[in-house]
């Protein structure tokens, strides 16, 4: 059980929050983006500010280029800001990017646009995590 909660944990650590989202499309916009991309060097210049080495920044860029063409869209965009941030958080960064990361969440904060199943995936998740966050509680009280 224990496992199962840790690999929960370790799953729901790379997605990308719809707040998140948010705030990622605001940063991307600021950065003028050209036909709805941003360009390898406005992206290097922004991801720089983030006081990351510019090696671990180019393996960020790697994760989040997911097609390769040497820039990034709203989405790349937005996975290389969660990566950078889950990185100065002290995260090791992943050898490839969790498909979690590819899905859209909604930048739409009103919940009439959110589709009825992702609603659903949502409270699955928060109890999931209501019931990991028991079980780890009983495990420090019964073992440590
Ligand atoms: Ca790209």
């Amino acid at each position: 059980m224990a496992q199962i909660c840790k690999s929960f944990f370790l799953f729901s650590v790379w997605a990308i929050t719809p707040e998140e989202r948010g705030k990622h499309d605001k940063q991307f916009e600021n950065l003028a983006p050209v036909l709805g991309y941003v360009s390898g060097e406005q992206a290097r210049k922004f991801f720089l500010q983030s006081g990351l080495p510019p090696s671990v920044l180019a393996e960020i860029w790697n994760l989040a280029d997911i097609d390769y063409d040497g820039k990034m869209d709203r989405l790349e965009f937005s996975i290389a800001m969660k990566l950078i941030k889950l990185k100065l958080q002290g995260q090791n960064l992943p050898s490839a990017l969790p498909v979690i990361m590819k899905q859209t969440p909604t930048s739409n904060n009103n919940n009439a646009n959110i589709p009825l199943s992702a609603r659903f995936g949502k409270i699955i998740i928060l109890l999931s995590k209501i019931y990991c966050q028991f079980i780890i509680m009983y495990f420090k009280n019964h073992f440590f």
